[in-house]
Parts: C-alpha cells; structure tokens; sequence
C-alpha cells in the first residue's frame, strides 16, 4: 500500500521525528510505499500539505503528534490547534484514511481525535499497529481489531487491546526517511532509543501511561548498529530517547559495551536521561566509556518527603553519589527539578536548591507546576482529594493544564529568585530570560548557537551559549 507519513512538530530548534523514521523503516520492510511529508521545513503548512497530496493517491495517511503542549506553566502554548488544523487539511487533500499517533497523542488518544477529527488513532508503538493495519486494508480484510488501534465504535472513542511484540523483531534502523543530517545542522543533535515503556512510579509521569509499565528492551547490537548509521550520516552528537537510560541499569551496561566494543565511545559524543537511584560506579565508568558526556537526572527535589510523595525510588544520597560518580568519571551533570507539586514547602524548596549546591550539579532546571495528565496519580490525587485548588489551566486535561501547591503559590517565584540570584547553574521555563530559559520550544538563543556550530543536549549548549 502506498503511505503517506506527516510530521506535525514545527517546533524551534527542530527535533527529527525518530518515530516516524522507525515506522516507515518497518513499512517499507513490509513491502508497504513510504512517502514522508516533514511540516518541519516548510514555511506554511496548507499550501504545503496541498502541494504533498496533489495527483497522489494514498491508501493511508498517518500523522505524528509528538506534543500536545509546551508543558510550561508559564507559557501554557498547546499546539493543538496546530495539529487540527494539519488534520483539516489533510482530509481536504486526500480521500484516504487519516491516522493519528505518537507519544503525545498517546497520553490522551481520545480526546485528541475528537478535536483533531482523524478517522483512527494507535496507541504506543507505531511500527507493529500501522503495518497491520496497512496490510489488512491493503487486503481487504477485516482491521477493526488490529492492536493498539483506537476507534469510534457504538457513538464513542475505544481502545482495541495493547500488544507488545518483542523489539527485537524491529528491523535494522537507516535512518534514512527523514533528513536526519539536516536536523542535525539546525537542531545539533539526533536521538536514539534503547528500550520502551517505565516501571517507574513517579506520580506525575505521562511515560507509562504513553508507552507502558513494562521496560521493553532492544538488543544492544540493533542500537549499536543504528549508531553506527548515524555516524555513518556525519551525526556524532546523540540524546537517548529512552525515560530513563538506566533502568534497569543492567541492559545500560550491556548497550554500554557493545558501544565501546564497536570503538564508537571515541567517535560519538550522547547524552542521556538517567535515574539517580540506580546508577553505580560501574555504569559511571561504562558509560563514559561509551561515548556519554553529559546525564540528565530527573531528580525532581531534595527533599526527602516530596521525593517520597512524587513516588521516586531514591533519596537525597543517592542523588548526591549519582553527581559525584560522574564528576569522578568525567561527565556533567544536569539535575531536571519540578517544585510545586502536591505537598510542596518553603522548606521543601529551599532544600532541594541546597541539594544543587551540595551536589556539585553543573546545571539544574527548574519546573515550576507540575502538567496534569490523564491516567496518572497527580490526576487522581486532584480529581479526588479536593485539590482542585491548586489548578490553573481549567479541568480539561488536554489543555496545558498545571497544579501548583497554593500553599507555594504565592512566594515560589520570588523565593526562587532570592535563593538563586546571580548563580548561572540555575535554568528556568523563562522566556523572558533568554539566556536561562531551558524551555526548548521557539528558543532562539539555542537556534543561534546551532547555527554557529554548537552541538549537544541543549541544557549544555545553553551552559556556553
Ligand atoms: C528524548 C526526549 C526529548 C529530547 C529529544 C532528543 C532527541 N534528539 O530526540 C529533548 C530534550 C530535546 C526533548 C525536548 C522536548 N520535549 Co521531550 N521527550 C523526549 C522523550 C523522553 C523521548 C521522545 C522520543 O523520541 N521517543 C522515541 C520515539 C521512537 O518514540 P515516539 O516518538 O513515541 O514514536 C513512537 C510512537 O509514539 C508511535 N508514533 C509516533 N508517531 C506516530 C505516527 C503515527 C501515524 C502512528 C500510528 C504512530 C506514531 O510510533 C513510534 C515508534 O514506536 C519523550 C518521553 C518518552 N518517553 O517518549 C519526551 C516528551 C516527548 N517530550 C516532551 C516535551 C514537552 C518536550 C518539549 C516541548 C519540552 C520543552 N518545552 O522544552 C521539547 C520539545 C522539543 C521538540 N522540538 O519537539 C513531552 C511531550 C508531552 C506532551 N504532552 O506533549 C514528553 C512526552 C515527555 C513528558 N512526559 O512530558 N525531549
């Protein structure tokens, strides 16, 4: 069947759209036709939607939708409107079926094909659901109970059965449908993935309700190769696109060193998302000989009973020995930190900027509110403890909807600014502070500093832009 794919993400500076490279490489594999529509690089997207479809059939159109949202309290910008809007016109200028997915998509299925006005949905992974589901239209057969589709069935949206076929029954990754090389000029990175889905239980987190409870692993040798492809492209500068690259830090160690196996730790420099309760000194010294130059832990607090409250499985020391490891191994340190959530203090605050200090963190980025999403236990704990108080963004949970302790709410921003005055660790979603504002989205001190060569994790970037 011949396949259109869409990108929707117009986002500055720009990140490849891995899943939709991953899912045409598994089209294609099935014998399917693949052409790549990348919304990206186009200056307006109805006349470039018009231009794409023009004396082209297709059997099915998918589209991509990677955010919903910023997931910033202080700009709240939904990107919504946007992706209804490429929807509209994607059924303006095709008669075939029209699909959504994607990991923003997947956190609330539903309520986003309602709004969007698509035909069918897949929640999680792409590459399985949508290769069903050409093959079946393809033939004629019967589709309705492909896995992970989402459908409007008996007046309502519904959800078939989730499968999760093993990943190593992926094919071998050539990241060649998108123009990978060109992001890697104007967005100074490209990213890679090792597993799917966290056990993790943090009570915030959109990630096991997108992708699964279960860590789904890829074997090391199929991300080494796809590495490898990379390098091959002139990409050297990678990010994992994992939750969190350690857990369960075995499989880390093994990806570890079949990279350095291959002598790739010299050649690439990557970055990854880590947890700081199940990092040894082991991975340390793995790691770094792999290639990895810079961690970013989601630490979240310093305190104690938050960490306890946000459902993380480690505590302040293990925070403290994570940083000290990788200052020992040579890699730096960015601590993610999120104030604000259910239970927060003065005290709690003031703590978790003294754990910074103590711990040595070359960067920490704070969050301010934590994003409500559907199926996780802050939405429960809102929508049932008589916590609505805390909300701003109204109920709509597909909307940038955050929850601010009231009891922090009044001082937080001025705290913050007296315990961090003058000290450039300190990044925020601050737009109007240019040079500490690590909300990636429309970031144009990033955007400059890609264009004059600078390559990396953009929390590193930031630090010598
Ligand atoms: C790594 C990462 C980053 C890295 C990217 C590094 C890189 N070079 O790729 C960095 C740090 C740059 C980053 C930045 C941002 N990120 Co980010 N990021 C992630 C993370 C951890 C992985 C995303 C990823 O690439 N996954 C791997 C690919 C293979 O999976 P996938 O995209 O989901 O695709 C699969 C399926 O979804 C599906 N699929 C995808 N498309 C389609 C299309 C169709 C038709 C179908 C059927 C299926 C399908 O199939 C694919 C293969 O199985 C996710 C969380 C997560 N665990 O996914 C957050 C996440 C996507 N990020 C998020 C956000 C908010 C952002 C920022 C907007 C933050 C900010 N304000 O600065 C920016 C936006 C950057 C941009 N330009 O888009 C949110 C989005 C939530 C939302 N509601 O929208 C997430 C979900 C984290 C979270 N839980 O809050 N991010």
């Amino acid at each position: 069947m011949r396949v259109a794919l869409v990108n929707a993400n117009r986002i500055r500076p720009p990140i490849a759209p891995i899943g939709l490279d991953y899912i045409a490489e598994a089209l294609s594999a099935a014998g399917h036709s693949v052409e790549v529509l990348d919304l990206c690089w186009e200056a307006e997207t109805e006349t470039a939607v018009g231009r794409f479809f023009s004396g082209k059939e297709f059997g099915l159109v998918g589209i991509s939708i990677r955010n919903t949202d910023d997931c910033s309290f202080s700009t709240r910008e939904s990107f919504l409107p946007v992706h209804a809007g490429i929807t509209k016109s994607v059924r303006e200028h095709s008669g075939a079926p029209v699909a959504l997915g994607g990991v923003g998509f997947s956190i609330m299925p539903e309520k986003i094909l309602e709004r969007c006005g698509a035909d069918i949905g897949v929640w999680g992974d792409g590459e399985f659901a949508l290769v069903d589901l050409a093959t079946r239209m393809e033939e004629k057969r019967n589709w309705q109970d492909v896995p992970n589709l989402v459908l409007y069935s008996g007046g309502k949206w519904v959800r078939n059965p989730a499968s999760f076929p093993p990943l190593s029954s992926l094919p071998t990754m050539s990241r060649a449908w998108v123009d990978n090389p060109r992001y890697f000029r104007e967005g100074g990175q490209a990213g890679f993935e090792t597993k799917r889905g966290c056990p993790c239980l943090c009570v915030y987190c959109a990630d096991p309700v997108a992708k699964g409870k279960k860590a789904r692993l890829r074997p090391p040798a199929a991300v080494a190769c796809e590495l490898e492809r990379l390098l091959a492209l002139g990409i050297d500068n990678v990010h994992t696109c994992d939750s969190e690259f350690n857990v369960p830090e075995s499989h880390a160690i093994e990806v570890c060193d079949e990279i350095a196996r291959r002598g790739l730790g010299g050649r690439l420099r990557w970055y990854a998302y880590c947890s700081p309760g199940h990092f040894s000194r082991e991975l340390a010294k793995r790691i770094r000989r792999a290639g990895c130059v810079g961690i970013n832990f989601g630490v979240d607090s310093g305190d104690e009973g938050m960490l306890r409250r946000l459902g993380r499985d480690f505590g302040p020391e293990e925070i403290l020995r994570a940083a000290r490891l990788c200052r020992e191994a040579g890699i730096t340190v960015m601590f993610d930190l999120l104030l604000g959530s259910p239970g927060e203090t003065r005290e709690s605050i003031v703590r978790t900027i003294e754990l910074v200090r103590k711990a040595g963190a070359d960067r920490a980025g704070i969050a301010v509110g934590v994003r409500v999403y559907p199926g996780t236990e802050v939405a429960g704990i809102v929508a049932s403890g008589n916590r609505k108080d805390g909300l701003t963004g109204g109920e709509d949970l597909s909307q940038p909807v955050f929850f601010l302790e009231p009891e922090v709410a009044p001082c937080i921003f001025s705290l913050l600014d007296d315990l961090t005055r003058g000290d450039a660790r300190f990044l925020f979603f601050d737009p109007t502070r240019p040079q500490s504002n690590y909300n990636y989205n429309a970031n144009q001190v990033l955007v400059d500093a890609i264009a004059k060569g600078a390559r990396g994790a953009y929390w590193d970037i930031l630090r010598s832009a």
